[in-house]
């Protein structure tokens, strides 16, 4: 009787584990504290950045539902297709993780591109050195990226994995995926959202939700 009591016990506990391993991410922002958070967020170009309402959900839809009461709008005027960036140190030790999750909410105006650049420590100091003279480019580190195309109107999910993500810069970093926090590596280090518009001039406005780390 013990004995089925103790694998009873052990079948609802490996049950709980997987359950909980399921859902859990790393939350990076979903902007629910109404404020765009300038000491977390760093900004560069001419992009905006301000956390609006989001619409009223229209109908059933999840996702739009997930993404709670404020969203981070980013607007700005193209020069030559670059508009500008925000970043945000991340400081995570990815090797559970395999996906990077946003939502983009678009319109019919604008449909350019979101460029995903994330950054892991390769010389193990928890940091991205950079070269100022060098439009500020990663001296040690791998720079890994992956573009998404801004859908139309209301909230798309982009779940991006890993994999997916190309090396950027080739022969500075060791070239391997490995954002793990062993040996003194800071494991995942930054993570910097680009845009780039459609239009050669002229005005971007979309904004972002809900960006995470998950499986
Ligand atoms: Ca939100
Ligand atoms: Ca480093
Ligand atoms: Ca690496």
């Amino acid at each position: 009787m013990k004995k089925t009591i103790f694998i009873c016990l052990l079948t609802v506990c490996g049950l709980c584990s997987m359950v909980s391993a399921q859902f859990s991410f790393y939350l990076i922002d979903n902007f629910e504290n109404g404020q765009f958070n300038s000491s977390k967020w760093w900004r560069f170009g001419d992009l905006r950045a301000e956390v609006v309402h989001n619409a009223s959900v229209e109908g059933r839809d999840l996702i739009a539902e997930s993404c709670g009461a404020y969203s981070l709008r980013l607007s700005g005027d193209a020069r030559d297709w670059y508009v500008g960036g925000i970043g945000t140190e991340l400081g995570v030790d990815a090797t559970e993780f395999s996906r990077f999750q946003i939502d983009i909410y678009g319109n019919k105006e604008y449909h350019g591109k979101l460029i995903i650049e994330i950054f892991e420590d390769d010389n193990h100091n928890y940091t991205i050195e950079q070269d100022p003279k060098n439009n500020y480019a990663a001296i040690f580190d791998d720079k890994w990226v992956a573009e998404v195309n801004i859908q139309g109107k209301g909230f798309t999910r982009v779940s991006l994995p890993f994999s997916a993500f190309t090396l950027a810069n080739p022969g500075v970093g060791d070239g391997i995926w490995n954002p793990d926090q062993k040996n003194s590596s800071g494991g995942l280090l930054k993570l910097q959202l680009v845009v780039i518009s459609d239009k050669q001039q002229g005005p971007s406005d979309f904004a972002i939700d809900n960006i995470l780390l998950n499986y």
